[in-house]
This record gives C-alpha cells, structure tokens and sequence, in this order.
C-alpha cells in the first residue's frame, strides 16, 4: 500500500514513473507539521532499525545520528559527515509495523534519526512543497520493493561494465595508457577498463582530447579496444568560457547555461577557470548537452563517468573580489578590525560556498528556479541529458555510465561512484555497509574506489579492498594525483592480484546474472541479512556482512593484521574460498558464529544450504569469458537459474537469456 501526500507546490523531480493516487488527510504513521516550512515526527519503537538513505556514512541502520541530504562535493567521509555527494531521501522503518518514506523534495532535507532525541525521527526541510510517499509492507524488504516498482527499472550498464577497470587521476599521454595496460595484460592480471580522468582533454575541457598527446584519438581507442580495454573518459559539469570553442559557443547562444539574477551567464570556477554550467533542468539544453558526447563516441568511445555535478564551485569571480576585499582591508586595517582569521575563513570558505549556490538559476517551463531550491537534481539530470543522448546515438545499444552526484531517479540513467574516499581501513567496511542501502534506493551499478582515493594505500589494503570489490557491481580501483601509486601491477607478489580479480572474472557469469535478475525485477542484489531471514533476531545486528543474490553471503576482512574473522551464519551454509593455487576449499559450517580463517590473497564467499551458483574458467577479459563451460559450485542437487544475454543490446526479455542449470554431482 503507497500513500502520496502532496504539500503546497512541489517541484516535480521525475523520481518516481508510477501512477499513484494521491491521498488525502494525514499519513497514517508520524505527524506532519507545517509551521515552520515542513517537519515530520514519528515516535520509534524501541528496536526499530532505520534502512535507507543510500550515500551516506555510517552503518547499514541508520539509527542514531543526523544526515542531511545535500549534494556536496566532500572528500572527507568521516563518522561526522552528514552529506554526501548524492540525496537519496528514502528510509524504512523496521519496526513492528515496519514503513517507508520517501521525501520527493530537491533542496536540503534533515533526517534526525534519534539523534536529538533517541527515540524520535524527525524529518524537517524549508519549504512545505514536496510529496511525501509513505508504503507500508509486511517486511522492510517488500517495502523496498514496492518502491523500486514506483521509481521504475535501475540503469543496466553493457557486460565489459563487470570487468575490473583501472583509474587513476594523472594519466595525461598515450604512454601512460598503454603502460597501464601492460602492466595488468603483462601480468596477466585481467582487465577491461581503463579510465581517463580529466588530464586526457585539451585544457580540461568537455568532449575535447589532448590533440598533441592523442594525435589519432580513434586509432588510440581502437587500438585499446583491439585488446580488449575500453576507455572511460570523464566529463566534469562546468563548460570552459573560452570563445571559439563550440560547447561553449553553442550553449551562450541558446541561452542553455545556468543564468544570474540579472540574466547573465553564470560563471564558476572549476578546473579550465570560468566555467558555465549547462541547465540540464530544461529539456531543451539537456537535450543539447546529451548530444555533445557524440563528440566521444563517434570516435569509439562506449563508456563516461560524470564528475564535479553537484555541482562543485572552487571560486566565484563575485566570491573572490570579496575576499581579496576582505584581504586588502586587513593589510590597511589601522584599527585591526579585519582579524587574520576572518581573512583565512573567506579564503578557505570560497570553495563550495553556499552563496554562489543561492545566486545563479535554472529555466524551467519558462519560469527561473533558483539553484538551491532544486540543488540535488544536478548531477541526476546531467546523467540524464547523457543518458538521453546514448538513447538518439544508438537506442539499441548499451552505455557504461556513472556519476558523482545523484538523486533517485537517476538510477534509471546511470550508476554511481561514492567519490573520494581514502586509503583507509574503515572505508572498505563503508564501502560494503553503503551497498545495500543504495541498492534499496535503486542504484545498482555502484562501487567505490577500491584501495581508496585519498591518501596512501598499502598491499594488503589494496588486497583487502579488492575481494569485497570483487563482488560490487563496479569494480574499480582509483586514486587521487601524488598519493602512492596503486595499479595492482606495482606491488610484490603480482600474483596475488591476478588471482583475486581473477577470481571476479570466474564469479562474472553469476554476478551479472544476479544483477540483471535484481535490474529487471526491482530487486536486491546486495541485502542486508535482515530482509533473508527475518525471522532470526540477531541478523538485524549484523553491520559487515550482505546476502548477495539469491544464493551468496558475503563477509569480507576490512581490518589490518588480520589473520581472518568472525562471521554469522543464520543457517547451515558452504564457506568457500579460492585458493591462490587454483583450487577451493569447500566447507560446510552449521548455523551460527564462526572464526573463519582467511588469508590475503584467499577470496571468501558463502553459499546458502541448497542452493549453488555458476563459476567459469578464469579469462582475462570480458570478451574472453567461455560461458559454454560452466560448473555449479554448491549443493549437489541444487539448481541455478542462469541469466545471459549478449551484453551489448537491450533485448532482456528473450527467453533464451534463462536457463535452468542443475547441479548433479
Ligand atoms: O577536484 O578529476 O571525485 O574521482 O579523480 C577533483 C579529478 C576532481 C574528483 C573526483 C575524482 C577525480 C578528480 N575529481
């Protein structure tokens, strides 16, 4: 059952694609005040575990502290941190009559998830124009449900999106590339992605490449591609100001960048220097804006990654004049009333200042909307405008797609990266305690850094990192400029990489089948155990493990010296782990908690009593994958049904794409 609340006028956001009816009076649980703009309080039983939220810090229940969704662009993902790069304003309360809530508003929303006050959730925004969704269920999980089937299907990426991809910010030449591929094709540590972040333009700008560094971009693409490697090029949200250059010259003539108050062009620094943002809330410029990628995929490209659209401002040409302002009065400044701290908060505070975000205005419908009113819905439709223009590109083809910044709605354009993270220990669990939570919020295509962005990674962390990433849908390993090098070709004992992606590589006909059944049915594909078995009251505690798919559990080791864990099982399972020599050790372990012990370069998975999945030989690409060998892995007599199709084209619906395998020995 879905209750739709309306209140006042709300901005629509395009977040949810099904009919629901409108209701009237007040929700049935919770009470709504609409006094000061618009606050929603509701009483929480006592245990009731709060889910949702998607990117945000913390545990798999949300329970017991604030968040706000706001799109910021913040690379320190403390226990603190209260926004993240993406809102995504969907909760569950677990309790005994368990509900959901999905704030469709697109500025500032306050959860206070028993953080003032232990018991008490309150949800608070400034203005009383949004709808407020509330489903109730008979599990948290078959509310999940009912939400994803209003919010319609997650982004499906093509298969090569399942491989392992190679990032790193600072690969500028085709030397660079081709080093990179070495280094992993060399190793024979499987690969089929690399990623170019913003150093492969010509002086940072959009669907432009370094001409002097790629004198023949095609050749270069094909010849990645001729073994097996896509290019991934990332597309940031600002739009150089620099005449004669077309992106540029188009979007001032059409009037389709974000204006002033006064009607001007709005300008933010970013990476080029000024930059316009194109207004991807009016149809008509994201249209426009979606077409400037034919720029890349005319020459071969199948794949792109949206950064900095949340979007992020390093400075204003406003924001600047006043802190120089400011610094020049200080020097003046007989009296000293200008403080040098005053000084350095306007320098450090020019960076992502909230003003800039109060001062600058999308056309929607012919009527200006203020930027802050509608902040979460940048990067969402600058995804969108991409996803749009793969549609008149080539509509039968798929496109690898993921973005920075996020709202719900755009998971059914593209999948998400959780940004800068760090090399840190405590990442790798909030990497796997924010999957499931995403999932809920319809992202499926996620992942994030793996071995961490910021900072200095180290072997085993990198190792660590990589056995959870071998079972995130984006498998990715990134890092920022002038931290320490992290291909996994640069560390001792190469091969230990090779055999845990290897590892993915031979887990890929079950990972991509669990994510198209998840896609195509409004599914999980990562769960927290809670929703698999609930009737078992301790699994609600159960903060770093997930059920994935129908059939796997999985309990990675996210902290250092560690010579293995402890892990819960709710039922009877079959605890595997592939050996570094090639061979699985296979054993059955009863309900309950266990110390299982599992070394660095041993990939651990669980599998449910009854049930087994398909494992493929070890291949070095995507494209190399044998799909015509599988073996079942699991309990004799169980069966699997396997999704396939061509990877490439969207025809899912084929009945040739399932098929029942059974495991006999
Ligand atoms: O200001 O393009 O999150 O993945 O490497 C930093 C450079 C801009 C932020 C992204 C990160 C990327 C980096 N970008």
């Amino acid at each position: 059952m879905i209750w739709k609340y309306r209140y006042g006028r709300p901005f629509e956001t395009d977040a949810v694609v099904e009919h629901v009816k409108a209701a009237e009076g007040s929700p049935p649980f919770g009470t709504v005040s609409l006094e000061d703009g618009f606050r929603y309080r509701y009483e929480l039983p006592k245990d009731a575990v709060v889910y949702g939220l998607g990117e945000a810090v913390r545990g798999i229940n949300k329970r017991g502290h604030c968040y706000v969704s706001h799109a910021s662009d913040d690379p320190h993902h403390l226990e603190g941190t209260r926004s993240l790069y993406g809102a995504h304003n969907f909760i569950v309360v677990a309790g005994e009559t368990p509900f959901g809530l999905f704030v469709d508003y697109p500025a500032k929303v306050v959860f206070d998830i028993g953080y003032t006050a232990a018991d008490v959730l309150e949800i608070a925004c400034q203005e009383a124009d949004l709808y407020l969704y509330v489903i109730e269920g008979d599990t948290p999980y078959d509310i999940v449900r009912q939400f994803r089937r209003i919010i319609g299907r997650s982004y499906i990426p093509p298969k090569f999106a399942f491989g392992f991809g190679q990032s790193r910010w600072g690969y500028k030449t085709k030397e660079d590339f081709r080093q990179v591929a070495d280094g992993y094709q060399n190793n024979h540590i499987p690969i089929d992605m690399i990623y170019m972040d913003i150093d492969y333009m010509q002086d940072f700008k959009d669907f432009t490449w370094n001409k002097e560094n790629f004198p023949d971009f095609p050749a270069f693409v094909r010849e990645m591609k001729a073994r097996n490697i896509r290019l991934i090029p990332i597309i940031d949200a600002g739009v150089e100001v620099e005449k004669g250059y077309p992106v540029y010259e188009e979007g001032v003539e059409n009037g389709y960048f974000c204006k002033r108050a006064d009607g001007s062009d709005f300008v933010a620094a970013v990476w080029p220097g000024d930059t316009h943002f194109p207004d991807v809330l009016n149809p008509e410029a994201r249209r426009w804006f979606g077409g400037c990628y034919r720029a890349l995929t005319d020459q071969g490209i199948e794949g792109f990654w949206n950064d900095m659209n949340e979007p992020a401002i390093f400075y204003t040409p406003e924001g600047v004049r006043e802190a120089a302002a400011l610094l020049r009065e200080y020097v003046t400044d007989q009296a000293g009333t200008v403080s040098i701290f005053q000084v350095r908060e306007a320098l450090a505070g020019l960076q992502n200042d909230q003003r800039y975000y109060e001062s600058f205005y999308h056309r929607v419908d012919g009527r200006m909307v203020r930027h802050d009113k509608v902040h979460n819905l940048f990067g969402y439709n600058m995804t969108r405008a991409a996803a749009e223009g793969f549609e008149q590109i080539d509509p039968d083809k798929r496109f690898l797609l993921f973005s920075r910044s996020s709202y719900i709605g755009m998971h059914r354009y593209g999948g998400i990266w959780t940004g800068d993270n760090k090399s840190w220990w405590s990442h790798i669990l909030l990497n796997l305690q924010m999957m499931p939570s995403l999932n809920m919020c319809g992202f499926l295509y996620a992942g994030a850094d793996l071995g961490g962005f910021g900072d200095n990674v180290t072997r085993d962390l990198l190792l660590r990192w990589l056995v959870l990433g071998v079972f995130t849908p984006l498998m990715r390993n990134h890092s920022a400029i002038d931290t320490r090098e992290q291909e996994c070709y640069r560390f001792e004992r190469v091969e230990d990489f090779r055999h845990v992606i290897g590892v993915r590589y031979r887990l890929l006909p079950y990972l991509y089948s669990e994510y198209m059944k998840a896609a195509l049915s409004g599914d999980l594909y990562f769960k927290p155990l809670a929703f698999e078995y609930p009737e078992d009251s301790f699994t609600p505690q159960v903060e770093d493990q997930l059920m994935l798919g129908g059939e796997v559990m999985i309990a990675p080791v996210y902290t250092q010296n560690a010579k293995g864990r402890y892990v819960y099982l709710p039922e009877e399972m079959l605890f595997v782990k592939f050996m570094p020599d090639g061979s699985i050790h296979e054993e059955k372990l009863p309900p309950g908690h266990h110390y299982v012990e599992i070394a660095l370069n041993e990939v651990p998975l669980f599998i449910r009593a009854g049930k087994c999945i398909p494992l493929a030989e070890a291949a070095e690409s995507v494209a190399e994958l044998r799909t015509d060998s599988l073996v079942l892995l699991g309990y004799s007599g169980a069966a699997y049904l396997l999704y396939d199709d061509d990877g490439v084209h969207k025809d899912y619906k084929d009945p040739a794409n399932r098929k029942l395998l059974k495991k006999t020995s």
